[in-house]
């Protein structure tokens, strides 16, 4: 089992998925070997070194979890540099060395991953912001010209998983971060609805500059992560 060797990712990160290299062998070479679960399709664990069926749901058919994940497309600007969308599937697009066609692309505010290369917010709703890579931090600039209570939302939240709004003073002529003034990492209700799945958080502010920083505090090893796109529009007002 040449790929249980190759197996990359930290096995701290996912002790379940250490297993004795005996046991994969035994288990004959079909299944597909895995170091986290990020290795597997949806609906299949990594247990013992190999994917199997497992999680929520009806359980798969056999032979599905022997199968490696793919990223979904539908359109190519859904995949990385290099990679085509193709049957519904981003796929290397012939380039040596090929690319990892299972990571996202960047989005448009990239790279804006810290406070020295943010976004500007212009007045108008930023959207389609993404963590394309597991522990992503977006930042984004904003200014008032009067005191006023100053709110930031990220909203219309797609694929998101756990996530932190925190809002800084800044010196813009020096680009010096100042003091945290306000952090949320709870959405303002629990429903699922769309006035409810939204984070807000206001202060009360001066005339300036203000940095608002928004990160992706999911738990998921970086570098293999083939599902959906977290996604999320914010607005400042
Ligand atoms: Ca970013």
């Amino acid at each position: 089992m040449a790929v249980w060797v190759a197996g990359c990712g930290s096995v701290e990160d996912a002790p379940e998925a250490v297993g004795p290299s005996e046991l994969v062998e035994e288990q004959g070479a079909e299944l597909r070997a895995c170091s986290t679960w990020l290795d597997c399709r949806s609906s299949c664990v990594c247990s013992n070194g190999v994917c199997a069926p497992g999680g929520i749901g009806p359980p798969p058919p056999a032979g599905y979890c022997d199968v490696a994940p793919v990223r979904a497309c539908s359109t190519g600007a859904e995949c990385a540099t290099g990679c085509s969308c193709s049957n519904n599937v981003c796929t290397p697009g012939g380039f040596s060395p090929p690319p990892n066609c299972l990571l996202a692309p960047p989005d448009a505010y990239e790279s804006d991953n810290s406070h020295t290369s943010a976004s500007s917010y212009v007045g108008t709703p930023q959207l389609g912001h993404t963590f394309h890579r597991a522990g992503d931090a977006d930042w984004v600039l904003g200014a008032t010209n009067i005191h006023q209570l100053m709110t930031v939302e990220v909203y219309n939240l797609r694929n998101t998983g756990p996530l932190r709004v925190d809002v800084y003073a800044y010196d813009y002529p020096t680009r010096t971060l100042g003091a945290l003034l306000t952090s949320t990492t709870t959405t303002v209700c629990s429903d699922f609805t769309p006035t409810c799945w939204l984070f807000r958080t206001s202060v009360n502010v001066a005339p300036g500059v203000y940095a608002v920083k928004v990160t992706d505090t999911r738990n998921t090893p970086a570098g293999s992560d083939w599902r959906p796109t977290p996604t999320y529009d914010l607005k400042m007002y």
